[in-house]
């Protein structure tokens, strides 16, 4: 655990003093500052990393009565003062009890930064995608003649606001020898922006439940990465657990009665979710992947034994599709609707003779019946006014019938969003090979090194990718280790998805990267989030 910040602050004749302490006691068996010694004084100590910034070498200390100023068009905003709140829970965290000791005892506090400003541009809190989640950043100590003293970020909307925050916290470390909050390398200028529009994490919540409280969890823990896209994968074939009012009986295919999300819930969810600059796609997975459904709706499956995919042959299917997206219309306000269209065996259609015979009767083979399901859920989509999502397979089989529309969701390897961007359509990157929690065996340097354009030189092309998603399916994972599954090895396509290639693409990442997503890391664990360790350090003893 690093407990302590960038050592800026050390006078020379401490910093050669803990030198020789740290050299003496690296002799014995028992080095207590093995970890803060990895602090590396030429790094930021800031994930994702910030576009432009500048910083300098003083410390100030930081107010832990700390007050906002808000101005602009969006001052008044709810999400703006909720999400301050919360960043001073996380900023004094360690530091208010010690305040309010030394308050008792009546000692005088004085500090460089009591106030932090911010300034909003704009009052709209819409959250579509491609939002302006741009800000800048100061942090500078008052001098008396200047105006520009203390913290302040300016933004054009409150979710590069809560960006600006978000940094603000990170600039924030609890010194334990002055007990007092401090910034480290001021003063701080940064100008920040994402290069990508969209950056997800996907959460299955079919194959294991997850309580509410840790996707709220989760979605707290994106906030810290500046991930801004919670895919919900909440059905699939194990079980279906949402609550859809048009037709009552479909979360009979839930686990048990306990492991449901009302209508109420997910609400809540997106409403959370939209208070951290973060939208939620939800997907309903069609016509594969559906299995749950029949639980309730028996008819929905072509047969007792081909219970998937989803019968093509009966009206009633579409039935359901449309009464489910229009209930989930109510619900999830992003333009972007996931609509599967993944692994889809037709075999069973061949086999089931009523699907056989609609098949023959409409001149269709199997292949052609997957294309008219996809097309025709799309059509319902599209009629709901959102933008349908689907995986790459329907791209791979019939792109020339896609709605051009769609958004193209690679998995199954590289190279199909050049493909995809090359036809038109826009494309989210999720190559399995780097970008799946699940694959345990995938190391940082994979999810770090994974490049969504790759492949992809034209510019006007380029910009048809909106990003990427990491893959937290659920098959392996529950409430006791989602989140040490996640991160740190989100937080690497977190900074992909963030920064500016050329900063985070030069030189070794071991000594560039690493050093700073382990203090990333620390910062999660810190803030209470069950991160794992991002490498084990011991596999590499005994040094060479
Ligand atoms: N569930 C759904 C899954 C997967 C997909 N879709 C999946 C496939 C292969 C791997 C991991 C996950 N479990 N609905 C593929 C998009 Cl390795």
């Amino acid at each position: 655990m690093i407990a302590n910040s960038p050592a800026k602050s050390h006078t020379t004749s401490t910093r050669i003093l803990s030198s020789l302490f740290i050299a003496l006691f690296s002799f014995s068996l028992f080095d207590p500052f093995s970890s803060v010694s990895a602090v590396n004084e030429s790094l930021t100590y800031l994930w994702p990393l910030p576009w432009e910034f500048t910083s300098g070498n003083e410390t100030l200390s930081v107010d832990p009565g700390l007050s906002l100023a808000i101005g602009g068009y969006g001052g008044n905003s709810d999400i703006l003062r909720a999400a301050f709140d919360r960043y001073r829970g996380i900023i004094f965290k360690h530091s208010n009890g010690v305040y309010l000791f030394d308050r008792l005892r009546g000692r005088r506090l004085v500090y460089d930064i009591s106030k932090l400003s911010i300034v909003v541009n704009s009052d709209s809190e819409d959250l579509q995608l491609g939002v302006d989640e741009s800000y800048t950043l100061y942090v500078a100590k008052k001098d008396g003649q200047s105006i520009v003293g203390g913290a302040t970020i300016e933004a054009n909307t409150v979710y590069g606001a809560l960006r600006g925050l978000e940094t603000f916290s990170q600039l924030c470390t609890f010194d334990y020898g002055t007990k007092s909050v401090q910034v480290y390398q001021a003063p701080w200028h940064i100008q920040d922006k994402p290069s990508f529009a969209y950056r997800g994490l996907l959460l299955d919540t079919s194959r294991h439940y997850l309580p509410v409280d840790v996707i709220k969890q989760i979605i707290d823990s994106m906030s810290y990465a500046k991930l801004n896209v919670l895919h919900w994968h909440v059905i699939d074939e194990q079980s279906f657990p949402l609550e859809v009012p048009t037709y009552p009986n479909l979360w009979k295919g839930a686990y048990t009665k306990w492991e449901r999300y009302t209508i109420e819930d997910a609400a809540d969810i997106v409403s959370f979710a939209k208070a951290r600059g973060i939208h939620v796609m939800a997907e309903v997975d069609v016509p594969g992947h559906a299995e749950s459904w029949g639980n309730g709706y028996p008819d929905i499956w072509p047969s007792p034994s081909c219970r998937e995919p989803l019968d093509v042959s009966k009206n009633f299917t579409f039935d359901v599709i449309s009464g489910l997206l229009s209930d989930m219309k109510k619900i999830f306000p992003f333009e972007l609707f996931h609509l599967g269209g993944d692994e889809v065996n037709t075999d069973c259609w061949n086999s089931t003779p009523h699907v056989k015979q609609w098949l023959q009767d409409h001149n269709l083979t199997t292949k052609e019946a997957y294309r008219y399901f996809v097309l025709r859920a799309q059509d319902i989509a599209i009629s709901l006014n959102w933008t349908p999502v689907n995986w790459e397979e329907t791209f791979n089989t019939f792109a020339e019938n896609l709605n051009p529309r769609t958004v193209v969701h690679n998995w199954l390897g590289p190279g199909v969003c050049p493909k995809a961007v090359a036809r038109g359509f826009r494309c989210i990157f999720s190559n399995q090979g780097v970008w799946y929690l699940d694959h345990l065996d995938v190391p940082w340097e994979g999810f770090y090194n994974a490049e969504p354009l790759e492949g992809i030189d034209n510019a006007s092309e380029q910009k048809l990718v909106l990003g990427g998603e990491v893959c937290m399916w659920g098959e392996t994972a529950d409430t006791s280790n989602v989140q040490q599954t996640i991160w740190p090895r989100a937080a690497a396509a977190a900074e992909r998805l963030w920064s500016k290639k050329e900063a985070i693409s030069t030189g070794n990442i071991t000594s560039t990267a690493l050093p700073r997503l382990e203090y990333f890391r620390c910062l999660l664990t810190q803030r209470g989030v069950q991160a794992a360790p991002v490498t084990n350090k011991y596999a590499r003893y005994p040094p060479t």
